[in-house]
């Protein structure tokens, strides 16, 4: 050992047995302690806003799981624009926080701040929704379900249900936005191969439930009674659709049949009190998916680029039973 890492060393002992000392010392940051002189991480959170109850969720889910690990999480509400998400990302290079878990709220333009975070040596998690960028080494990796999968879920259950007759409408999610994107593909692609079954409207709801009833009421106002079926890319929008059929005199769940994606409690509620006929699961309990991987990059690791979640598909004959079992 040469003199100057023979210091160091001692350094490092001596430092090591003042934080054991420390540590006997105060309890207060129990959090901040854990293992061997383990360094308290830090990781920024931008997250695209609470425009539905299954973001709500993946929000908590973040939230605790980095609570649950001790990790110092810099949280960052965008409000539905990708210009804040971008103000975001380039605080926490200004802040030289360990990782980032980013939520993109559209697909494209993320290639120039990627490439800035990558320059500062910040690992990227994607979480729920992916990206389109030329280079994928802009991210560690991607954690998200399989949306194109939920759509055709969506289609076939609707397919078997109306025996491949009837004219259904479409409540896209946020325009540009991965899940909007692949869940119209699945949908359609499923739907175009059935000469019986029309998609006569097809329009954004944003995701929330006040924009979904507004567009719906739309939908009854211009079509009425050809409606025979609503596909909502969530639940929250086919709960504010929910709304407005009732509000137009006719039953959700018989006269017009409703099937979404995400599967929270309410669209549970809903099957159970005969107004939602179907929810495919999409899962927002990401967190611990999430911090497994920051610990994964941290430590050196290469991860696979895409860790699908897998989801499932519940009817009004299923929801009761499930609906106990429901964290979100
Ligand atoms: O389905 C919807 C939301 O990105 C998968 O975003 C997510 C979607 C989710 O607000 O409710």
């Amino acid at each position: 050992m040469r003199p100057l890492h023979r210091i160091g060393a001692l350094c490092m002992f001596a430092a090591a047995a003042m934080l054991v000392v420390s540590c006997q010392d105060s309890e207060q940051d129990d959090a901040a302690v854990g293992g061997d002189a383990e360094k308290t991480i830090t990781v920024g959170f931008s997250q695209i806003g609470a425009e539905s109850a299954w973001r709500t969720a993946e929000t908590e889910s973040i939230r605790s799981e980095a609570a649950n690990r001790g990790v110092n999480l810099k949280f960052s509400d965008a409000q539905q624009k990708q210009e804040n998400q971008i103000k975001a990302l380039r605080a926490f290079i200004a802040q030289q926080v360990d990782a980032i878990i980013l939520a993109p709220v559209v697909e494209t333009g993320w290639e120039p701040i990627l490439r800035e975070v990558r320059s500062a040596g910040i690992p990227v998690i994607l979480v729920d929704r992916g990206v389109n960028v030329s280079d994928d080494s802009l991210f560690a990796t991607l954690i998200a379900s399989d949306f194109v999968e939920e759509g055709r879920m969506a289609a076939m259950w609707l397919v078997e249900k109306m025996d491949g007759t009837g004219n259904v409408v479409e409540l896209k999610g946020t325009t540009g936005s991965a899940p909007a994107i692949d869940r119209e593909k699945g949908f359609h692609e499923i739907l175009d191969a059935q000469p019986g079954m029309t998609i006569i409207k097809s329009q954004t709801g944003e995701f929330t439930r006040a924009k979904g009833k507004e567009v719906m009421e739309a939908f009854l106002k211009a079509e009425g009674d050809r409606i025979d079926a609503v596909y909502a890319h969530n639940d929250d929008m086919a709960i504010g659709a929910i709304q407005a059929i009732e509000e137009a005199g006719r039953t959700p769940g018989t006269d017009v049949i409703v099937v979404s994606i995400d599967g929270v409690r309410a669209a549970f509620e809903a099957m159970v009190a005969g107004k939602l006929n179907c929810t495919v699961e999409c899962s927002p309990l990401l967190g611990p998916a999430a911090f497994d991987a920051i610990e994964a990059v941290l430590a050196g690791e290469t991860l696979p680029k895409n860790t699908v979640v897998n989801d499932r598909i519940f009817d009004q004959s299923t929801a009761e039973a499930e609906l106990p079992n429901r964290r979100y």
